[in-house]
């Protein structure tokens, strides 16, 4: 067949982080227990919003489930675990001088577990779930956020620095930016995309680059660490590689997912050009940076976070196709090729958006190490959704989820090879995701686990998937080992 799936023999670098990932609002549970203060999240899921009127409520109840989780991270032979920290656990009015004491024995007795069974934290500082009392003065679109982040990325140093080494700051601030303040679909569920949309790009960068920098001057020398942030992005391609306007469709497409947040951190500290321009206004509707702001932001970074997982070609946008503009100044067509396949089992009730293309990924690892100067790269989430309600009687927890066995296989594969026939510096993989777990807005019609968890028995059994012991051999082997 394809390039798409041939198999490479051989390893991964040694020392290779193989993790799984989560983030708390999807997992944690307990939203309003032991004096954890609410989120925006809790807040959009008890107005409504969400596909199948689900809520995070309990979701996996890992707050009181986590030696299960420890346990399933055991079984695969993980050597790392990504999780989020909730800031409404642990600042419940956001001031680190008043911490909810249980939160921070929580999120202690969990690292401590976790290390006891000789698993690696890294831990995300935030996944999205912004406490409600910042979002009531104004939350990502007001400046006094960026000193609230950087406040709290202190406390969290401070707290859990003694034995967590890897840490993120903020997960995809693209998705953030474009779901929550643009089409609305996620919290907070604002709808202004011609505005809100850019003006929070801005603080999330400089809440990063602040919390970047307290790391750098106050805690690394002591607690030597690594710290970045996650960006995502889909690998984009020309639909016609012969046809320039088609090649500049697909540049831009990755300009602005990956580079609007890529470019200041690991460019020249600025927005991409091409974004800027490409309004084709007098002014641009991003915000500007200032030098000072620039200098503050470019180079803060340890390691490139990425989270990947799909593909698309790109087109210029015609008439007929105007309407699927996934932005109003994103003037590019995207869309899959018919001959790839689309995740889940079941006709019609397929995840819309992800398609497998492993190859994609080996592409998108050379972008970035090109673009970006050979930084080292973490792919940080990578994986593939089945959707609910499933129809096959013979197996309703899709426990033989063959789809996700060959996805996981061949993007790990062109992983390998991205790092062993081109020479990208890759360090590490974390799979999303542990278990089935609140997929926002999809609630729980659309899983990505190598566990099932069984939301309506009152115990959110968990129970391994085919794809885990997939997913341990090539732990296991670092790679693929010739048999
Ligand atoms: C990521 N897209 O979000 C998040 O970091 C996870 O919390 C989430 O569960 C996972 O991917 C699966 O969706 C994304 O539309 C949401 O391209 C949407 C997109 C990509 C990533």
């Amino acid at each position: 067949m394809s390039e798409n799936t041939e198999l490479t023999k051989g390893h991964f670098r040694k020392g290779f982080m193989w993790g799984a990932a989560t983030a708390s609002y999807q997992i944690e549970g307990a939203w309003n227990e032991d004096g954890k203060g609410q989120s925006i999240w809790d807040t959009f899921v008890h107005t409504g919003h969400i596909e199948d009127g689900t809520n995070g409520d309990i979701t996996c109840d890992s707050y009181h489930k986590y030696q299960e989780d420890i346990n399933m991270l055991k079984n695969l032979k993980a050597t790392h675990y990504r999780f989020s920290l909730s800031w409404s656990r642990l600042l419940p009015t956001a001031d680190s001088s008043t911490p909810n004491p249980a939160g921070v024995d929580f999120y202690n007795k969990f690292i401590d577990a976790l290390l006891a069974s000789n698993i690696k934290p890294c831990v995300t500082i935030y996944h999205w779930d912004l406490p409600q009392c910042l979002q009531d003065i104004g939350g990502w679109q007001s400046d006094d956020i960026v000193e609230k982040f950087r406040e709290y990325s202190d406390f969290c140093f401070s707290q859990f620095g003694d034995r967590v080494k890897l840490w993120i700051t903020i997960n995809e601030p693209h998705v953030q930016c474009g779901f929550g303040y643009g089409n609305g679909i996620h919290a907070p569920g604002i709808k202004d995309p011609l505005n809100a949309c850019y003006q929070v790009s801005r603080t999330m960068l400089l809440a990063h680059a602040h919390a970047y920098r307290v790391y750098d001057t106050k805690y690394r020398k002591t607690q030597n660490g690594q710290i970045s942030i996650t960006l995502n992005s889909d690998w984009c391609e020309p639909k016609d590689p012969t046809n320039p306007e088609h090649v500049k469709a697909a540049q831009f497409y990755i300009d602005v997912t990956l580079g609007w947040f890529a470019n200041p951190v690991y460019g020249d500290g600025d927005f991409p050009a091409s974004m800027k321009k490409s309004q084709g206004l007098e002014k641009s509707r991003l915000p500007t940076l200032t030098e000072e702001e620039k200098k503050l932001i470019k180079g803060t970074y340890d390691f490139f976070g990425l989270n990947h997982y799909t593909t698309r070609l790109a087109e210029p946008v015609s008439e007929a196709t105007q309407d699927y503009l996934m932005h109003p100044d994103l003037a590019v067509y995207v869309h899959p090729d018919s001959s790839w396949e689309r995740a889940g089992l079941i006709k019609n009730e397929v995840p819309e958006w992800l398609y497998i293309v492993p190859n994609g990924l080996r592409k998108l690892l050379n972008y970035i190490s090109k673009t970006y100067g050979d930084p080292s790269i973490i792919i940080t989430e990578n994986g593939c959704s089945t959707k609910n309600p499933v129809n096959d009687p013979g197996d309703t927890k899709q426990l033989v989820d063959e789809q996700r066995c060959c996805y996981i296989t061949s993007y790990l594969n062109e992983a390998l090879k991205a790092h062993l026939l081109d020479g990208v510096d890759l360090r590490g993989y974390f799979l999303w995701t542990l278990m089935d777990n609140f997929e926002w807005a999809a609630g729980h019609t659309e899983r990505f686990g190598l566990h099932h968890v069984d939301f309506s028995d009152g115990n959110q059994t968990r129970t391994p998937r085919k794809s885990a012991a997939i997913y341990t051999k090539i732990i296991e082997e670092n790679g693929f080992s010739a048999s």
